[in-house]
């Protein structure tokens, strides 16, 4: 049996991930960071099955000892301060976890388990101000958040232990994936949540940031995959992971309110554009410029023709079906919590 070591395994990416090594036949270990009550998150459904393991990106020593008890063959590396907008809040935080965890975690591998395999969660954020459209795993970096500059240290960092002691170590440059587990303050969930509510009478209307920035949605389940198969080939190596299409904030807004029952005119511009039900009248979407960032990336367009050349990967979930799953899991939430 192969053992694995997941950090931020108590989050979307990393619960997803130990489902599937779990099916596999894995012996699943997973990073924890101690809160003052104890919960496994998205993991909580796992307990019975992963072995928990106390540790922080930022404590060498943790992941040092991390690697002593799981002796993991593959390490799959997911724990970050993952939200864009906060790192511009903590911005020495979101280095110290996103690109000093990874050099942490590489040097307790390159110390005492050098032939483990490593993956690392890099991210279309790094691309930032697009070079070029689509985006490949050739395109130059252009980073616009504290978040995307401490990630593209870890992406360098994990090509430069591969080039430097050999070690097996991929880097996955992967686009925007959401889930019914994506955290609430990410625009997908914060949507999809919002147009539950709403239509349970539970609020009026959500306000939102920059309807008209442009991403490349997948589901996070076909991305975990992903991962699993970087670490499989003969030869680490880098890739991007997208879908191949790219939606306006806007249109995530249309289908999922759709999905919840109401049909969206949108009226106005810049700040005074809102989204109206066609039905009623009432506005459910407005602008809010306190969610607008102090930089922006605009549009992200990923191309994945290396993965499925590669890896043979293919995305099975479309855009539609992740909308319609994402709000079908808040409406039946809701609607458990109503009864
Ligand atoms: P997520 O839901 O925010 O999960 C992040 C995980 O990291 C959580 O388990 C969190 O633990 C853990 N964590 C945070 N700080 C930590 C620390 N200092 N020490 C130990 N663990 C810590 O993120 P996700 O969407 O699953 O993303 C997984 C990874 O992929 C992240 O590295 C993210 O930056 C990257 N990524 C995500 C996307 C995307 O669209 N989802 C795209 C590209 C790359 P708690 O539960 O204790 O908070
Ligand atoms: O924002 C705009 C916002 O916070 C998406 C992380 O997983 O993917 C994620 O980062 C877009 C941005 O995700 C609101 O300005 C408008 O243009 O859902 P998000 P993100 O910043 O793309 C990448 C690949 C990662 O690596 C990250 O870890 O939506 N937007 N209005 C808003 N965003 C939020 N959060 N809230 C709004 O009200």
């Amino acid at each position: 049996m192969k053992n694995v070591l997941i950090t931020g395994i108590t989050g979307q990416d990393g619960s997803y991930l130990a489902e599937l090594l779990l099916d596999k036949g894995y012996g699943v270990y997973g990073l924890v960071r101690r809160k003052s009550e104890l919960s496994y998150g998205n993991a909580e459904h796992l307990k019975d099955r992963v072995a928990f393991i106390d540790g922080d990106m930022a404590d060498l020593s943790s992941l040092i000892r991390a690697v002593h008890i799981s002796n993991p063959d593959e390490v799959y590396n997911l724990a970050a301060q993952s939200f864009v907008a906060a790192s511009w809040s903590q911005p020495v935080y979101t280095a110290q976890c996103d690109a000093l965890g990874v050099v942490n975690i590489l040097e307790a591998l390159r110390l005492s388990k050098p032939d483990a395999r490593f993956y690392q969660a890099s991210t279309s954020e790094m691309f930032g101000l697009v070079q070029e459209i689509p985006q490949r795993e050739t395109t130059p970096f252009y980073p616009r958040s504290p978040y995307a500059a401490a990630k593209l240290y870890g992406h360098w960092i994990t090509k430069n232990y591969r080039e430097s002691f050999g070690m097996f170590a991929c880097s996955g440059i992967l686009f925007n994936h959401e889930s019914e587990r994506r955290g609430k303050e990410f625009v997908t969930r914060k949507i999809s949540a919002a147009a539950a509510a709403i239509k349970f009478g539970l609020q009026d209307c959500v306000e939102l940031g920059n309807l008209s920035a442009k991403r490349d949605w997948g589901h996070s389940v076909d991305y975990v995959r992903a991962m699993y198969l970087m670490l499989q080939l003969e030869k680490p190596d880098d890739f991007v992971i997208a879908s191949g299409e790219t939606r306006t904030v806007r249109d995530f807004c249309s289908m999922a309110f759709k999905y919840a029952g109401f049909d969206l005119a949108w009226e106005g511009e810049g700040l005074n554009e809102k989204g109206i039900d066609k039905l009623t009248g009432k506005v459910l979407v407005r602008v809010n410029p306190s969610f607008f960032r102090p930089a922006e990336v605009d549009i992200l367009l990923g191309c994945p023709e290396k993965a499925e050349r590669t890896l043979g990967w293919r995305r099975e979930i479309s855009f539609e079906e992740l909308v319609r799953r994402m709000v079908d899991n808040d409406i039946k939430e809701l609607s458990l919590k109503t009864v």
